[in-house]
């Protein structure tokens, strides 16, 4: 249908991006076949990573080499085989199926190949540069494999409506954290963070009014928003269902050092 408004949610700023569904468009992207890659965030906009949504059906693959990068990836909905091999296990070929939830860390050096997705899967993946900590004694993180639904949640800032996960551990050795915070209804963010962290958001589930810098946005399941470094930020879950999202964050190193 022929759209006469001209009219979109997505808003890109120089502190902050929304991308609304609605607007999404793909792109080529190398080692992808057959999948509908959509690159949401990217440092073409000001970011200092790439944020990509891919859907794809039994017939997909995707692979890579991360290199320099670490990448991680996210089964939103469906499943993947996923195979690969780090240069820390001396290039023995690991097999591993994630399904809704699941996830998969990757360190710099790492090969990987996505195949056999269910009909309905789509992926959201985070890459990055790995920054490599000061201290010699910090080595490269191991990969990382698990499922949301086996990580414990604990309140944020003491507020048990708003639960926080951490997907990857907490160690100086990752440069990145990925997060599933779950909002109550009615549950806020418990103040305008303005911080040097960068994020990358997806929208899982329900929705709310999200802050960013000096703009209110309401925002809903499959928004993505990218948020530079010091954009203030806040939200409130609104509606009847809880408020879900998952997000990328940049951590654990010097800031001269990123
Ligand atoms: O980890 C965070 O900085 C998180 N509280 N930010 C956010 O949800 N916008
Ligand atoms: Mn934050």
């Amino acid at each position: 249908m022929r759209m006469l408004s001209g009219a979109t949610r997505s808003s890109i700023t120089e502190r902050y991006a929304l991308l609304a569904p609605d607007g999404l468009v793909p792109s080529n992207v190398p080692g992808w076949q057959n999948t509908i890659c959509q690159i949401v965030i990217a440092p073409q906009m000001g970011a200092r990573f790439t944020q990509m949504l891919c859907t794809l059906d039994p017939t997909s693959t995707g692979e890579g080499i991360t290199d320099d990068d670490e990448w991680f990836v996210f089964v939103e909905t469906g499943s993947i085989s996923l195979r690969y091999r780090t240069v820390a296990d001396l290039g023995e070929l690991h097999h591993v199926t994630l399904t809704a939830g699941g996830y998969a860390y990757l360190p710099p050096g790492a090969f990987y190949h996505v195949s056999d997705a269910h009909a309905a899967t789509r992926l959201l993946t985070f890459e990055r540069y790995y920054t490599p900590h000061e201290s010699d004694d910090i080595k490269l993180p191991d990969v990382v494999l698990g499922n949301e639904a086996d990580v414990p949640a604990t309140p944020f800032m003491g507020d048990d409506g708003a639960m926080l996960k951490l997907l990857l551990p907490d160690t100086p050795a990752f440069d990145m954290a990925v997060n599933i915070f779950t909002f109550q209804p009615g549950t806020t963010l418990p103040m305008v963070e303005t911080h040097i962290m960068e994020h990358g958001l997806l929208m899982l589930q329900g929705g709310g009014i999200y802050r960013l810098n000096n703009d209110w946005h309401p925002v809903q399941h499959g928004d993505v928003i990218w948020m530079a470094a010091y954009c203030p930020q806040w939200f409130v879950a609104t509606g009847k269902t809880p408020a879900r999202y998952i997000y990328y964050k940049d951590v654990n190193r010097h800031p001269m050092h990123f």
